[in-house]
């Protein structure tokens, strides 16, 4: 257990029972502009901004098993205690996916063997999801490097729309930056999260709910953001038969509500090697527990149908969740992890992710001993990294961008 407290008026934390010490942030630690700050408490001044309100927290240990024994070996997390948090996030938080048998096939509806100069492969694939009455279709973009050989992937759950991954490449986008990602060897697939489910309250009445889900709803039943992470693994499953792709190296990553579903669906997946949350802030790497920007009240409102409907019983009432994120994080071990925020993004909360993300190396040490990052938090721009785990606040705000995509490749051409 740890309790954690703000000091100010400079960006400081002290863990007064913990492990780490943020106390000590140097001139160069990034800390929120203050002209930032303003203006977002006058945007909506019911959000904290101000790091001297944050609360004092206990957070949850994440080795404290549920018979109250500690967790001392990569084996007893492997085999006992990663099942218990995964099984408090499904309860609490995510929701758990129904067990509706169901059938799937894969049809590659188009190849262009010529794509980007003759340098990649574009394959269009209709993965299908099928039971005796309904079925739904996932339509994954794939480019894969013409090397002759199986590459490594990204698998990008799009939240923002097909206007982003234009297959045809007359339109580009940082947010999916497929020629530079080719040019570093690395295959790109990417899906719509809208084909798996709408982006809206609606009853869960349409999407992958409608193909799958049986019976009244309950409170732990699986929410929007667990079907986007369950659409992931299905594009997952095809990659798996892609003989252009070296299925044990495959990134999954988000931005925002796609970085919240990254980090679910690769707790709910081991075979992602690599998961890359971006700027995912509340109910992705953020802690709750700081109350900072987004808060579970203000999310579960705005968007009823992301979570199960137990996560809104913490409305308001962060320190009774059984969990806090730098569990989620912890989960992704001992697979590789990097955690990404932007500078002017206060709404996702930068300091509460790099907290979570240092609360959650006490799990990847277990596997990895070095896995340590630096006690306070990184300046802006500054990549840093420590054992499977990474890190970096960039400047500007909320999107996913060139300079983002290029820090994640670094960390993949090291640990992918
Ligand atoms: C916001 C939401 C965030 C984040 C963001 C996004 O409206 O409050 O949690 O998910 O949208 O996805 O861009």
């Amino acid at each position: 257990m740890k309790i954690i407290r703000h000091y100010f008026p400079a960006v400081m934390f002290t863990l007064l029972l913990g492990i780490i010490n943020l106390s000590a942030q140097t001139n160069n630690s990034w800390r929120a502009s203050e002209a930032v700050i303003e203006k977002l408490s006058k945007d909506r001044t019911s959000i904290n901004y101000h790091e001297e309100k944050v609360p004092a927290y206990v957070l949850p240990d994440p080795l404290m098993s549920a018979n109250g024994k500690k967790v001392s070996n990569a084996g007893q997390w492997t085999e006992e205690r990663r099942q218990e948090v995964l099984e408090l996030f499904r309860e609490n938080v995510f929701g758990r996916v129904p067990s509706t048998a169901y059938t799937k096939s894969f049809k590659i509806v188009s190849k262009d063997d010529k794509a980007i100069g003759g340098l990649a492969t574009l394959k269009l694939v209709d993965i299908t999801i099928s039971t005796a009455e309904k079925s739904l279709v996932i339509h994954l973009t794939l480019f894969t490097p013409n090397t002759g050989k199986p590459s490594p992937a990204f698998l990008l759950i799009d939240n923002r729309g097909p206007v982003n991954t234009d297959p045809t490449r007359q339109k580009k986008s940082q947010f999916w930056p497929v020629e530079e990602a080719i040019a570093r060897g690395y295959a790109m697939a990417v899906f719509y999260n809208a084909d798996l489910d709408p982006d809206k309250f609606d009853n869960f009445e349409n999407g992958i709910h409608a193909v799958l889900d049986n019976g009244t709803r309950k409170n732990d039943s699986w929410g929007t953001l667990a079907a986007w992470a369950w659409g992931a693994s299905r594009c997952m499953d095809y990659l798996e038969t892609d003989t252009d792709i070296d299925s044990k190296r495959v990134a999954v990553l988000g931005h925002s509500r796609g970085g919240k579903t990254a980090l679910w669906a690769g707790a709910e997946d081991k075979r992602f090697s690599l998961v890359i949350s971006n700027e995912s802030g509340c109910s992705g790497a953020a802690l709750a527990r700081r109350r900072f920007g987004e808060t579970l009240s203000v999310i579960n409102t705005a968007f009823p149908h992301w979570f199960c409907l137990n996560y809104r019983k913490y409305n308001d009432n962060e320190d009774n969740l059984p969990v806090d994120m730098h569990m989620l994080l912890g989960l992704i071990a001992p697979r590789s992890l990097y955690v990404a925020c932007a500078d002017e993004d206060l709404w996702g909360d930068p300091a509460g992710s790099y907290i979570s993300l240092q609360n959650s190396l006490p799990v990847f040490r277990l596997f990895y001993p070095d896995s340590t990052l630096p006690p306070v938090i990184p300046p802006l721009n500054t990549p840093v990294s420590g054992g499977r785990t990474g890190f970096h606040i960039r400047d500007g705000g909320h999107n996913l961008l060139l300079k983002d995509w290029n820090w994640f490749m670094d960390f993949a051409d090291r640990h992918l």
